[in-house]
């Protein structure tokens, strides 16, 4: 499919999304949050894809939404078309999703990275949810995320001063997974996703699944849950196949099955 927001490429077996509107700082516009849902949805229904990555310039991830879009909107305009539910795509994306950024990550720009399952960062990346600079509040889960992701006061002090924070902090705060330098990204997020891509896919989305359902339920529930799905992984023939390489003192070669 021709896409004019993003582009789209498949490195083995990795899919990397690129959020593709360098003249505005790659601001979230309808028709990007509309190509960007369904390149997720394309990549996560191939069968030979394991992992994706998205990621944006090296000056921003994203600016956030595009602010001249919501300047005139009514609330009729964004009640009565649900503005923002088909965000929900990122997060329902079954398989592994790694964000790479660099430069800018602002407001739906930091919400986007949060709905991702980790987060690379550049060296030069800067997060924040400024929305409040325009006279309105985060509305794509950065409330939410966030606080979970830094914890309250941290969340606080971001959404309502809307500062910016520098990866370091970032990391620090919990909502970085690993800060590489600026002209490394890429390599250290292609090296991560291709080594994920290389495990059994169903053994990949319950594990997702897993650490996913914590944030939604008791740890008496999770704990539950993951038991569950940890017995049901004798029922596949990757958890026969990974432990008899190992014993076998081979690599695993896992089939998806
Ligand atoms: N939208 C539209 N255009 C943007 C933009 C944005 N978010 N961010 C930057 N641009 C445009 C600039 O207007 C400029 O365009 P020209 O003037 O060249 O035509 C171009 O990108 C380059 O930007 P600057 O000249 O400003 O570049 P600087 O390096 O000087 O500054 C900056 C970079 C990132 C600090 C600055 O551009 C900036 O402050 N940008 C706005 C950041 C921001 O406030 N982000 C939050 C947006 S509100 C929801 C859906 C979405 C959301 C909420 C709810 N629902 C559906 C429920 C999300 C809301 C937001 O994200």
């Amino acid at each position: 499919m021709a896409y004019e927001t993003i582009l789209v490429d498949t490195k083995g077996k990795v899919g990397v999304i690129t959020l593709n509107r360098p003249k505005v700082l790659n601001a979230l516009s309808l028709d990007l949050s509309g190509e960007l849902c369904a390149a997720l949805a394309d990549f996560d229904a191939d069968e030979k894809v394991g992992c994706i990555v998205i990621t944006g310039s090296e000056k921003a991830f994203a600016a956030g939404a595009d602010i001249t879009e919501m300047q005139t909107m009514t609330y009729m305009d964004a009640y009565g078309s649900d503005f923002g539910a088909n965000w929900d795509q990122v997060s329902k994306t079954r398989k592994p999703v790694i964000a790479a950024v660099s430069g800018y990550a602002l407001g739906g720009g930091c919400e986007l990275a949060m709905m991702c399952d980790m987060v690379f960062a550049s060296d030069t990346a800067k997060f924040g949810q400024p929305e409040i600079t325009l006279g309105v509040m985060p509305g794509l889960g950065g409330t939410q995320r966030l606080t979970r992701f830094v914890g309250k006061s941290k969340a606080m002090d971001l959404c309502l001063t809307g500062r910016m924070m520098d990866a370091e902090e970032a990391e620090r705060a919990g909502l970085v997974a690993r800060v590489v330098a600026g002209d490394k990204l890429m390599d250290e997020v292609m090296e991560a996703a291709d080594k994920i891509a290389s495990f059994s896919l169903p053994i990949l989305m319950m594990t997702k699944e897993a650490v996913n359902r914590s944030y939604e339920t008791t740890l008496t529930e999770g704990v539950r849950f993951e038991r569950r799905l940890f017995q049901s992984m004798f029922a596949t023939e990757d958890q026969s196949e990974g432990m008899t390489a190992f014993v076998e003192k081979r690599k695993a070669n896992f089939q998806n099955k």
